[in-house]
């Protein structure tokens, strides 16, 4: 098989041995870092979302392709393209979380990734966050934007709650909004989502997404 195709198997079939070498012939043969988690390992994790989905694997290889997926992604990460002076000066602090009751990390921690490497500081405060954290992370940071990341169906629910709980706070118009997350959908957030919330709330489909929204959102 092609080293792309091998690193999809290897996401879908959880196969962590031998992973380094694979994603070492990628990089040689002159694939990017982050072509390479878009195409092979994201696609590999598709596949999985749907075996899982119709019956046709069980959680624990689930569990087993993410933690593969996680090691990959922290391989390559060193590998990433950073833009000059990422590190020297911030274009502003986002505070991201993962909803109350949901444990998927994988596409916020991408987002992570994506924002830090062009600049942004992060605070990634982890997962299964109530909204009171949220707020507290972004006071004690001095935060521009508050990124909230959800996979399952509960989790846009939980969603419409936060937003709920910075209106009857009076915080509504303190940070701009940014969500995603696989459960979620454009005219969920833009219009459902929105017009029932005085304050700025903004859907990314994808962490490129995220981070060309970072820039209106922290001027
Ligand atoms: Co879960 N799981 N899972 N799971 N899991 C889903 C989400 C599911 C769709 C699978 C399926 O049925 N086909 C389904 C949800 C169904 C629903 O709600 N209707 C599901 C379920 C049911 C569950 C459990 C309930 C299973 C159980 O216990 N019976 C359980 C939930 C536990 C909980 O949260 N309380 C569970 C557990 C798990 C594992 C722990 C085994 C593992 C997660 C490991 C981890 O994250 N550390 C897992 C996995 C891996 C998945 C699938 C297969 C893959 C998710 C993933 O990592 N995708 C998933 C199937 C799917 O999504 N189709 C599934 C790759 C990732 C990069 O994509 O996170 O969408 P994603 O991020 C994208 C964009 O969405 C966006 O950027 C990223 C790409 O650039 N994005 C943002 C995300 N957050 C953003 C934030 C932003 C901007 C963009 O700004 C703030």
């Amino acid at each position: 098989l092609p080293v792309g195709e091998r690193l999809e198997r290897r996401i879908i079939d959880g196969a962590r041995k031998g992973l380094e070498d694979d994603l070492d012939t990628a990089l040689a043969d002159g694939m990017k870092a982050l072509d390479i988690v878009n195409t092979h390992l994201l696609g590999g994790m598709k596949v999985v979302g749907e075996l899982f989905g119709s019956g046709q694997m069980q959680l624990p290889f689930v569990l087993q392709s993410a933690e593969v997926m996680k090691t990959a992604v922290a391989l390559l990460e060193p590998h990433m393209e950073k833009v000059e002076g990422a590190e020297e000066q911030s274009k502003g602090v986002i505070v991201l979380a993962t909803v109350r009751g949901d444990v998927h990390d994988i596409g916020k921690n991408l987002v992570d990734i994506i924002l830090t490497n062009n600049g942004y500081t992060v605070v990634n405060i982890g997962i299964k966050q109530p909204i009171s954290a949220m707020i507290e992370a972004a006071e004690e940071h001095n935060a521009d934007v508050i990124g909230m990341s959800g996979l399952l169906v509960k989790s846009t629910v939980v969603m419409k709650e936060n937003l709920e709980e910075l209106v009857s706070r009076g915080m509504e118009k303190r940070w701009p909004i940014l969500l995603g997350g696989a459960a979620l959908t454009r005219t969920f957030v833009e219009d459902d989502l929105a017009s029932a919330f005085p304050g700025v709330v903004r859907y990314a489909r994808d962490a490129f997404e995220g981070l060309r929204l970072m820039e209106p959102l922290v001027a």
